[in-house]
């Protein structure tokens, strides 16, 4: 990559569909630069009945699957896994761990699979082989020395299977922990918080074929042209029927405009694009608030005036609180809904009046919502207008927040959280004879900070790359380097394993797409989609090195290490994954009951959603309308609300390539996409190179440099870039409120010239 930028090669206009001729070459030409020819025999068994789950994201498989039942992004996730470069014992002899520091994500990811375990040696700043038995030996009298349990920390993220996540939940509640920190806490987690008090349930309540039956679809703050482009096909079914699609984003994302289906001959020979959004709004970033309290406010006044809208029944039997709702939202005026949500009050009513035309309606929402400091109360809200005219709970309606990693759902079903239930914690210590801890574990912004003050020396990783994916990345990279020990369970070499402990090791593990074979034979893992199917995955590929342990694998030989006095029940559950299957279903009956059979049928089976049936576990007993005031966002003069978002090619920390081809912005992830309005009055010019400062409370100067500004068609105030670059820029402590999610959708900068 060249650090020259010349805004006519770096930035085009991109005037096609999503999708598409160019997602077909897209995904050549990753298999291509990858030399991933195991990656074709292995898409053919991609979300098929027997063969393997997407590792791309959580959003279903159809119930008919095609032949080939995968998008570009699970091309992506597929050739990068399948790819014939390896990371061998000679290259780290090659680059000490110095060195190694400077390259970047791209360079690290380019490299290929990890090959053997390694482990840090601090006399020479090189990592070198170590044999599993002594990489788990190390690690079992680490954690067996701790002077607390608490002193370690189990990270997860959402690509471990339920039967890894189990037993990972295991060995550190054997220990005595409950810090469990995972990717859900930057993630959903205030999706999480906010459903379990408003319907009782963490969970959406749609299901896939609720997608045939809606006739208003409104899509909130997330990007599925990227992120999720199997769910376009769904949009663009519904779209064919005549349902409305409502958009709402700061910026024109094209998979949400127009899109081609790769696999529909048809469409692809005619090039026709099909409209998916029939509406689409640009909401100022952090708008969102206001302009449901806006919708629901437009909503009680059309009831005022025609008395039919409301759903008075469900409200009278189902549901709590409307009369305080009311009485909040007639608090809050139209000039202020219209200046905090950037939308004018006729775009509102026009919305509210679909909505109030609409019999059966879903809520679909991502980053754009969870990431904000108003999140748990943003997505209250859209449970609130749900609730008003009875759309959750029956067919065709519901809310759906859309999950990111492909098992990141089922990993907190299985017990990755730092507040388990009681229940669950009950039967745990009644299946494995231990007691597990009461008191509630870290967050991930905790484990960060109690790392920082050494009160916490074990970092345990299970995949992710927890020094990018978090916030303030320089002090989380020292954080990490305060820990006794790190363990970084991984596929690819990434930054988090430079940014070591004292001791550190890395474990190489099999991907979803690999063969499995232990004592019992081959095994399959279970995944939990973002619509609570759980199905199993069987990997088909030769592993890409011999050396390789599965991730159960891998957590049984530690926990053997750390508690040799119950090696035969960790052996018998590491022998045959079907037995962790039934220790599942003995924690959780009501979820898990019959789990071996039931994953044998095709699709799997969906678990029980005590929403979706309309039995509410909540603290009324009944749906609740939870409100509180609309808070006002300040964002000082001169200060910019900057999005960190997602490029086209990259999954989360993983970069593949340096194009966002939807965006027109091509060669690089060092831009900054601005409104022209802004630039003029900065001063700022098309292309000119600038440096980002964010204005955190705590004073401490955050900085990143080498950026270029790009004219984008963003609302005035607002400006997006690429995450994980500007990670640097976000202060651990800056969450949202009640779900602790780092703010990483309104950091407030403000941009300078650079003097370079
Ligand atoms: N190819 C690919 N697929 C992925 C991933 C990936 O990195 N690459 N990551 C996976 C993961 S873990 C996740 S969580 C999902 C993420 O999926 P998304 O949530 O789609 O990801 P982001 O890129 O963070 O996009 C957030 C979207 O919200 C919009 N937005 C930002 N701020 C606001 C706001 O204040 N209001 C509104 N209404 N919109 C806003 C942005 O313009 C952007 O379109 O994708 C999953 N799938
Ligand atoms: N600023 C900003 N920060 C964000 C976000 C944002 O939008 N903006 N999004 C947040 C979100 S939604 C999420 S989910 C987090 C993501 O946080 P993480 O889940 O921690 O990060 P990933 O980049 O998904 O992790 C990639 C690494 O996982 C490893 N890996 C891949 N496959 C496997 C496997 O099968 N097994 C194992 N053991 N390891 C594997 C590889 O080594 C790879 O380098 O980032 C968060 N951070
Ligand atoms: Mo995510």
């Amino acid at each position: 990559m060249s650090n020259d930028f010349v805004p006519d090669k770096n930035v085009k206009i991109y005037d096609g569909p999503a999708g598409g001729w160019a997602a077909l070459s897209a995904s050549f030409q990753t298999l291509n630069q990858e030399k991933a020819i195991n990656a074709i025999p292995a898409l053919m068994k991609m979300n098929q009945p027997k063969g393997f789950d997407c590792p791309g994201c959580a959003w279903p498989e159809p119930g008919k699957t095609s032949i080939t039942e995968f998008c570009e992004n699970g091309v992506k996730a597929i050739a990068a896994e399948s790819t014939s470069k390896r990371v061998s014992r000679d290259f780290f002899e090659s680059h000490n761990v110095e060195s190694l520091r400077c390259w970047s994500d791209y360079d690290l990811e380019q490299q290929g699979r990890l090959t053997e375990p390694m482990a840090y040696d601090e006399a020479t700043d090189h990592y070198t082989p170590i044999s599993w038995d002594d990489a788990f030996q190390v690690i079992g009298a680490q954690l067996q020395a701790l002077e607390s349990p608490d002193q370690a920390v189990f990270y997860t993220s959402g690509r471990t299977s339920n039967e890894a996540a189990f037993l990972w939940q295991l060995l550190g509640r054997t220990l005595g922990t409950n810090n469990f920190p995972d990717c859900s806490n930057m993630c959903h987690e205030s999706s999480g918080v906010a459903l379990t008090e408003s319907i009782g349930i963490g969970k959406g309540t749609v299901q896939l074929e609720d997608f045939d039956e809606a006739d208003l679809i409104f899509v909130i703050g997330q990007n599925p042209g990227t992120n999720h482009p199997r769910m376009l096909s769904v949009l663009q079914q519904a779209a064919r029927r005549g349902c409305q699609i409502v958009t709402f984003n700061p910026i024109l994302e094209r998979g949400l405009e127009k899109f081609i289906h790769p696999q529909e001959a048809l469409q692809m020979l005619t090039g026709t694009p099909s409209s998916i959004s029939t509406h689409y709004f640009q909401p100022t970033i952090g708008g969102d608030l206001a302009l449901l309290q806006g919708l629901i406010k437009a909503v009680l006044a059309a009831e005022e005036t025609q008395k039919n809208i409301l759903d008075k029944e469900f409200i009278e039997n189902h549901t709590s609180g409307l009369l305080e709702l009311r009485e909040e939202i007639g608090k809050t005026d139209w000039s202020v809904i219209e200046s905090e949500s950037g939308l004018s009050r006729a775009q509102i009513a026009e919305v509210a009046s679909l909505y109030c035309e609409s019999k059966k309606v879903i809520a679909c929402w991502a980053m754009g919502l969870t990431q904000q400091k108003h999140a748990v109360s943003t997505i209250q809200h859209i449970v609130n207008l749900l609730l008003l005219r009875g759309n959750i709970g029956r067919p065709g309606a519901g809310v759906c927040p859309v999950r990111g990693h492909s098992n990141v759902q089922g990993d907190r079903t299985v017990g990755i959280t730092e507040h388990p239930n009681e229940s669950f914690l009950k039967n745990l210590d009644t299946q494995f004879g231990i007691s597990s801890p009461r008191n509630s574990g870290f967050n991930t912004v905790q484990a960060i900070q109690a790392m920082e003050s050494k009160s916490v020396k074990v970092f345990m990783g299970m995949g992710g790359n927890f020094a990018r994916a978090t916030p303030d990345s320089s002090r989380t990279e020292e954080a990490l380097a305060k820990c006794e020990l790190t363990v970084q369970v991984a596929t690819k070499l990434n930054k988090t394993h430079l940014a070591h402990g004292k001791g550190a090791l890395i474990l190489p593990c099999l991907g979803r797409s690999e063969l499995d074979v232990q004592a019992s034979g081959e095994q399959s893992v279970t995944v939990e989609d973002s619509m609570g199917v759980v199905h199993s995955s069987r990997g088909r590929n030769q592993p890409a090195f011999e050396n390789l342990k599965s991730e159960v694998a891998i957590v049984a030989g530690m926990a053997r290490a750390a508690f040799p006095e119950n090696q035969n029940i960790w052996q018998a559950l590491q022998d045959d994954y079907s037995l962790i299957r039934r220790k599942i279903e003995a924690v959780m009956p009501e979820l898990f009951e019959d789990y071996n059979e039931k994953i044998t049928q095709p699709g799997g089976f969906r678990l029980y959603n005590s929403a979706a049936a309309r039995k509410w576990n909540t603290k009324t007993g009944k749906a609740r309308f939870i409100t509180k005031p609309l808070p006002i966002l300040e964002v000082p003069p001169g200060k910019l609300r900057l999005m960190t978002i997602r490029s086209h090619d990259q999954y989360n920390t993983t970069i593949y390539g340096m194009n966002d081809r939807y965006r027109g912005i091509f060669g690089t992830r060092r831009v900054i996409l601005m409104n022209l309005q802004d630039m003029a009055s900065l001063g700022i010019e098309h292309g000119q190179k600038v440096v980002i400062e964010s204005h955190m409370e705590d004073g401490r100067k955050r900085q990143v440099s080498g950026f270029h500004a790009v004219r984008y068609n963003i609302p005035q105030g607002c400006a997006a870039s690429y995450f994980p670059e500007t990670n640097e820029l976000i202060a651990v402590e800056y969450t949202a409120d009640r779900s602790f999610t780092p703010i990483s959708k309104l950091v407030p900068v403000t941009v300078h010239k650079s003097s370079e």
